[in-house]
């Protein structure tokens, strides 16, 4: 019902939502989380397992960056998997999935129609350097390494924490989900890293030793797979130091336990410039990484 052989455009992939919550009523929901600069709608997809009140949720997150088409795309496929394949059902009957595929429609369309490499959100978009890089506007840390004070640069961080409606929309859904929240991936490429906080600093939390273990399943449920190889480490030691990350506060500020970023494929080659032939493996990358992370020991806690 979706083509995942192309890069579809923001109201395509809305319109896929809103046709899995008609087909699938009794398990699949759209709300609209937020509102746009530009007026677009932020939505967010809600699968709800079969054994309820579920114990457990889990937050996704793509399409943060603009250019990063993979995600928005992977999260698409990670869609389809849990609910026309019936996955939820099979191995996650307990969890509650809350899926934000687009997290930054703005940039997304704008990546599609002017500018092909755009990061930001399109926040003043009229003045001569518009765009709030939206993985430096969240509020745990907001302020310190890696993210620029000045409004021109790429890693622009708004002028205070949570300033803009797209970061807003994703902190309410966090808060309202409250303890049951377990897990929180924000899918972006590339580099085929899992990566796990702290992001703002080279620093561990207390409970790294758990999270590096969770890495590793997921890395490893990605090879199973037949994808390749996902290194698996810290944020800041494998990448870089960056403050105001969304995996952060998802930590830090909304205590979920298993936060990540993923940096889907590939590793430089192509990089944003990500051919469509690669959506579908692509898609299973992070459909096996969800998976490992669904079926380990989290559903149990
Ligand atoms: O810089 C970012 O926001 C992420 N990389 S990207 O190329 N997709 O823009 C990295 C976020 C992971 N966190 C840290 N490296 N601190
Ligand atoms: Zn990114």
């Amino acid at each position: 019902s979706l083509p995942f052989t192309k890069y579809n455009r923001l109201s395509v992939i809305y319109g896929y939502l809103d046709f899995l919550a008609k087909k699938y009523p009794t398990f699949c929901t759209v709300q609209r989380i937020g509102i746009t600069g530009l007026g677009n709608a932020i939505k967010m997809l809600k699968i709800t397992g079969s054994v309820k009140p579920a114990k457990l949720s889990f937050v996704i997150e793509g399409g943060i960056h603009a250019r990063e088409w993979i995600s928005p795309a992977a999260v698409t496929y990670v869609i389809k998997e849990l609910v026309e394949n019936r996955a939820v059902h099979a191995f996650a009957p307990k969890l509650d999935y809350y899926i934000i595929p687009v997290m930054n429609p703005d940039g997304y369309e704008f990546s599609h129609t002017k500018s092909r490499l755009w990061r930001k959100n399109r926040r003043d978009a009229m003045s001569k350097c518009p765009g709030v890089d939206l993985n430096r506007n969240f509020g745990y840390m907001w302020g310190g390494l890696g993210a620029s004070d000045l409004l021109c640069d790429e890693t622009y961080r708004g002028k205070s924490a949570f300033s803009e409606p797209e970061s807003q929309a994703v902190r309410n859904v966090v808060t309202k989900i409250g303890n049951s929240a377990k897990a929180y991936i924000t899918f972006h490429s590339y580099g085929q890293n899992i990566l796990y906080p702290w992001g703002y600093d080279a620093i561990l939390t207390n409970d790294s030793a758990d999270l590096d273990k969770m890495g590793k399943k997921m890395a490893a449920g990605i090879t199973s797979a037949g994808g390749p190889v996902y290194t698996v480490g810290n944020s800041a030691a494998d990448m870089y130091a960056a403050a105001g990350v969304s995996d952060d506060f998802a930590k830090g500020g909304a205590n979920i336990k298993y936060s990540y970023t993923i940096e889907l494929r590939d590793q430089g080659r192509n990089g944003f410039l990500l051919p469509a032939s690669q959506i579908v493996p692509t898609g299973k990358d992070a459909f096996a990484a969800v998976k490992a992370m669904s079926e380990s020991g989290v559903s149990e806690l």
